[in-house]
């Protein structure tokens, strides 16, 4: 039986954690990662008694370097295929299943989620104008033409999860895998996906301004290099 290992970055999301979890677990997942990055709620203690793997940072060090932490975690712990998953209750664990099944059966390394190659009601419009200018960025800059490329949801084959080398601290963690399946030549498919909107989610979730910033980083890396 391959081992699936689902890995979570969650910051201050208390009011939500429990029920991310128990999702998971209500669809059969049993190797649950949780990285608490220095929250300041009680993420970690909640986590803790549903009696998941737990692991905290003393100091938020941004929802890239959780993810290198959980993933790198996951390995060690011998997994076969790795799934990232939000932890604010934006993703939907039925979803899992439609993307470990190309990475599972060997067409691609990676599946990506696109909330955007399904009818897409959902998406608040100024962040889909943004999602779609990413998009556009990281076919410019990668030449990787994606409907959705920062889109939280994934799967990593074991071999990929290896491969990939997340250096980015915070949230331009998101490019630098595109930009990494690009330079390393690993296969990927784009599964669809639904992601949700809730007032909470909305509430905690990255501002306009933050992924204007991160477009700026990435050209200036670009020129750089
Ligand atoms: N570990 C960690 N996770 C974070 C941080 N900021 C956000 N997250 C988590 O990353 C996921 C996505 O973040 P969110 O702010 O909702 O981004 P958005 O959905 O793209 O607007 C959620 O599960 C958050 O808990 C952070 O500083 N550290
Ligand atoms: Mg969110």
């Amino acid at each position: 039986m391959k081992k699936v290992f689902i890995v979570i970055a969650a910051y201050n999301e208390e009011k939500s954690i429990e029920r991310v979890i128990k999702s998971l677990k209500s669809f059969n997942y049993k190797n649950i990662v949780v990285v608490d990055d220095g929250s300041a709620d009680n993420t970690f203690s909640i986590a803790k008694k549903q009696n998941v793997f737990v692991l905290q940072h003393a100091l938020n060090r941004g929802q890239g370097a959780s993810l290198k932490t959980a993933i790198d975690f996951a390995l060690l712990k011998g997994a076969d295929f790795i799934v990232t998953f939000d932890a604010d209750g934006q993703h939907n664990s039925s979803e899992i299943k439609n993307l470990l099944k190309p990475v599972e059966s060997g067409i691609c390394q990676v599946a990506l989620g696109s909330r955007f190659l399904k009818s897409d009601s959902n998406t608040p419009a100024l962040r889909k104008f943004i999602l779609k200018s990413g998009a556009l960025f990281v076919w410019f800059f990668y030449g990787i033409k994606l409907t959705d490329s920062h889109n939280g949801f994934r799967v990593f084959s074991r071999k990929a999860a290896m491969a990939i080398n997340i250096t980015s601290d915070r949230m331009e963690h998101a490019s630098q895998i595109v930009e990494e399946i690009h330079k390393l030549g690993l296969s990927f498919r784009e599964v669809p996906v639904t992601i949700t909107y809730s007032d909470y989610s909305k509430g905690k979730g990255q501002s306009s301004a933050n992924s204007l910033r991160i477009a700026f980083k990435m050209l200036f890396r670009r020129l750089m290099h």
